[in-house]
């Protein structure tokens, strides 16, 4: 049976669900803290049914012990920065809601993987890490799979193809001091500089740091779930079906990259075993500075969270 629990079912968690039972996913189990929203948006999907034709079952629930048996464990819990909120309030409320939510995963599915979401992302998936007591290989995050869509998404409209035709990756943190492998940036199969120009390409990186900003500043009351929600269940389903595909993710480091005991965006295989394999890539100087900068973002953040 592929069971998944998509912890938080606000807009990435919802769309996570929807998005999974598109990808017949036998069952789902939505779960959130707030009474009824999780059973509500679950019975709303399950209407699309006859609509749709999808095979699995969707539940809603606020009762943990429904996570029985879950092989992924979505976690998209946590809140967004409200104004007057610092980044440092809002790393401190998520880690105590990160803090609950795993405990219980921890519990109620003791053989799960668990796919984090919740911002601030790095951070967030190594609190899961370190609360959880899994091997680092069940625990990572979903960051890179978003940004690379959001960077292929835009070259390609750029130069009028279909994004399947760009290839790109982007290491670090899901932050603006994320990395973009330019070099690596490629459209059918070429350099893309030589076909975009270096400043059009500056503007589409520039444009993919800021994607989720963008996004908030026309939503005004929440941030981007279409995309994230897609990316989460991509991630999930590379484990339930055991595909073995490469992506980037938020994978623990134990000496790849240079370092040890954080979690960062790196290419990896994911597979039945979760992440089944960290790709460690050759960078030049420049990029290896930059990956470097943003994990000492990272690393900084851990210690404010005094863990
Ligand atoms: O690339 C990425 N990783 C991201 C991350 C892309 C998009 C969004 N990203 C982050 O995901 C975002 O900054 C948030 O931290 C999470 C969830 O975003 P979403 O847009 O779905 O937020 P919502 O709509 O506010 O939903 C959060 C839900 C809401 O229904 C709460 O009631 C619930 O989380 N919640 C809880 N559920 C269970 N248990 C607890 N303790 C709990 N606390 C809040």
């Amino acid at each position: 049976m592929s069971k998944v629990s998509v912890i938080g079912a606000g807009n990435v968690g919802a769309t996570c669900a929807f998005v999974l039972a598109l990808k017949n996913i036998e069952e789902i189990i939505l779960l959130d803290v707030v009474k009824g929203l999780a059973e509500g948006k679950a019975i709303d999907m399950m209407q699309s049914k006859p609509i749709l034709g999808f095979a699995g079952q969707i539940t809603g629930t606020s009762d943990y012990s429904f996570l029985k048996n879950s092989k992924v464990v979505v976690i998209t819990a946590g809140l967004a920065r409200k104004p007057g909120m610092s980044r440092q309030d809002l790393l401190e409320k998520n880690a105590s809601i990160i803090n609950e939510v795993v405990m219980q995963t921890k519990n109620n599915a003791p053989d799960s993987k668990i796919i984090l979401v919740t911002n601030p992302l790095d951070i967030m998936t190594y609190l899961a890490y370190k609360v959880s007591g899994f091997e680092p290989n069940r625990v990572f995050g979903m960051a890179g799979v978003l940004d690379t869509a959001r960077y292929r998404y835009f070259v390609s409209d750029k130069v009028s193809v279909m994004p399947n035709q760009v290839e790109a990756l982007i290491i670090g943190s899901h932050a603006d001091d994320m990395v973009v492998l330019d070099r690596l940036t490629k459209i059918d199969g070429q350099n893309a500089i030589d076909k975009l120009g270096k400043s059009d390409l500056e503007t589409v990186k520039d444009r993919t740091k800021k994607a989720g900003a963008e996004i908030v500043g026309l939503l005004k009351t929440g941030s981007a779930y279409f995309a994230p929600g897609a990316a989460a269940a991509k991630m999930a389903e590379a484990v339930i079906k055991d595909t073995k595909e490469q992506m980037p993710a938020c994978a623990y480091l134990n000496g790849e990259f240079g370092f040890s005991d954080v979690y960062a965006g790196v290419p990896v295989v994911i597979g039945k075993n979760g992440v089944e394999r960290i790709i460690e890539i050759e960078l030049t100087d420049d990029e290896k500075a930059d990956f470097d900068n943003s994990i000492g973002s990272i690393k900084k953040a851990l210690g404010d969270l005094k863990l």
